[in-house]
């Protein structure tokens, strides 16, 4: 497993943050994750052999976010 930082913007109470932490879970790969709605940040960690950040980001921009890795 490795973790990557994700950048978010558009987080603007704790129910984005649920929403972002939902979808990514979602992903099979995906193990820990720590979204900070305040910060703009979540931290996700993830097996390389079964997903991606390309991913990653997609899920998150799905969501109606935008996204860069950080
Ligand atoms: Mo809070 Mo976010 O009411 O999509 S859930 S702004």
């Amino acid at each position: 497993m490795q973790n990557i930082h994700l950048k978010i913007d558009g987080m603007t109470c704790g129910g984005c943050a649920n929403s972002v932490n939902r979808v990514l879970r979602e992903i099979n790969g995906v193990g820990d994750v720590q979204v900070d709605w305040q910060n703009g940040t979540a931290t996700v960690q993830f097996d390389a052999a079964q997903t991606d950040v390309a991913a990653l980001v997609d899920a998150v921009e799905n969501a109606g976010f935008n996204v860069q890795a950080a």
